[in-house]
């Protein structure tokens, strides 16, 4: 476990929350922070009290994706694959396979690899203030962090490719209307929302919870009849769980269930 402040962890009511914070380089990645954010997933995957994640930026940002000041040309030239190697597909990777919930929020500008991350959450609230910027070609660069497989899945490829081309900025309501996040909230009402759902799917039945993740993922790739055969497969073991037995024997005796997350 980390103990860089370049990532405020708190554990509460299940939920880990994750803040970046270098609010004065608008959140953007140096590599003490890909170490710091990682260390907190990886925990999220290991420790069974956490039962949702919340990912926010502190300050007026989200984040700006890579700290440009570490790739100064004039000082050499950086080995890019390297860097995603070793940090953002690590990263991308453990957000996906971790079958728990994790809530984005979304306080301010998302940038580059910012933006990405974003999109590859759970579900993902972004302040109405806040905007989404495929900043790679403004300085020749490719989208990472999974934005080429995720932007065209989402949105389609007409208009991926014009974000990532064009670096133009989205706002949070098109985002949310053309569906790339779940929903634009009030600035001043995003943080209560996004923690109110953290902790409500973090009272959920997270085995269910991961599964269904893992199924509808598994969708991008699988054919109707694989996609069949997971849902048998997925839905056997959730029907052996603890928190099933819960759900249906609190629904016979007209309560409310209290999952375990078993
Ligand atoms: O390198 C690899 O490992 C490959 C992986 C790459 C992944 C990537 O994410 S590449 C894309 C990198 N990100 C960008 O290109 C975005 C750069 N930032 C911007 O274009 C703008 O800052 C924003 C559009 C995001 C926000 O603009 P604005 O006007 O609201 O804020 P600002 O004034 O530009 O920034 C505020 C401060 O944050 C400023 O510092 P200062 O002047 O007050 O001391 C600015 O320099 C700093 N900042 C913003 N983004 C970055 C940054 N510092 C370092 N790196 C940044 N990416």
């Amino acid at each position: 476990m980390s103990d860089s402040e370049t990532v405020l962890s708190v554990l509460a009511d299940g939920v880990l929350s994750l803040t970046l914070n270098r609010p004065d380089k608008l959140n953007s990645f140096n590599e003490e922070m890909h170490l710091a954010l990682r260390a907190g997933f990886e925990r999220a995957h290991k420790d069974a009290d956490i039962r949702a994640v919340l990912l926010t930026g502190a300050g007026r940002g989200f984040s700006a994706g890579q700290d440009l000041g570490d790739r100064d040309p004039r000082k050499g030239t950086p080995d890019l694959g390297h860097t995603i190697e070793t940090f953002y597909n690590p990263l991308l990777r453990l957000i996906r396979s971790l079958e728990k919930p994790v809530v984005c929020a979304v306080n301010g500008v998302a940038a580059g690899a910012g933006a990405n991350i974003a999109f590859a959450c759970d579900i993902t609230l972004a302040a109405r203030s806040a905007r989404f910027i495929q900043a790679f070609a403004k300085i020749g660069l490719v989208p990472d962090s999974g934005g080429t497989w995720s932007l065209p899945r989402l949105i389609g490829e007409a208009r991926a490719k014009a974000l990532a081309l064009t670096a133009e900025p989205l706002d949070a309501e098109t985002a949310a209307s053309w569906g790339l996040i779940w929903r634009a909230i009030d600035d001043d009402k995003l943080m209560d929302e996004a923690k109110a759902l953290t902790v409500r799917l973090a009272s959920g039945p997270t085995m269910g919870l991961g599964l269904t993740k893992r199924a509808i993922q598994a969708a991008a790739t699988n054919s109707l009849d694989e996609q069949l055969d997971l849902e048998r497969d997925l839905q056997r073991e959730a029907g052996r769980s603890a928190d099933y037995a819960e759900g249906v024997t609190a629904f016979l005796e007209k309560r409310k269930p209290e999952f375990k997350g078993r």
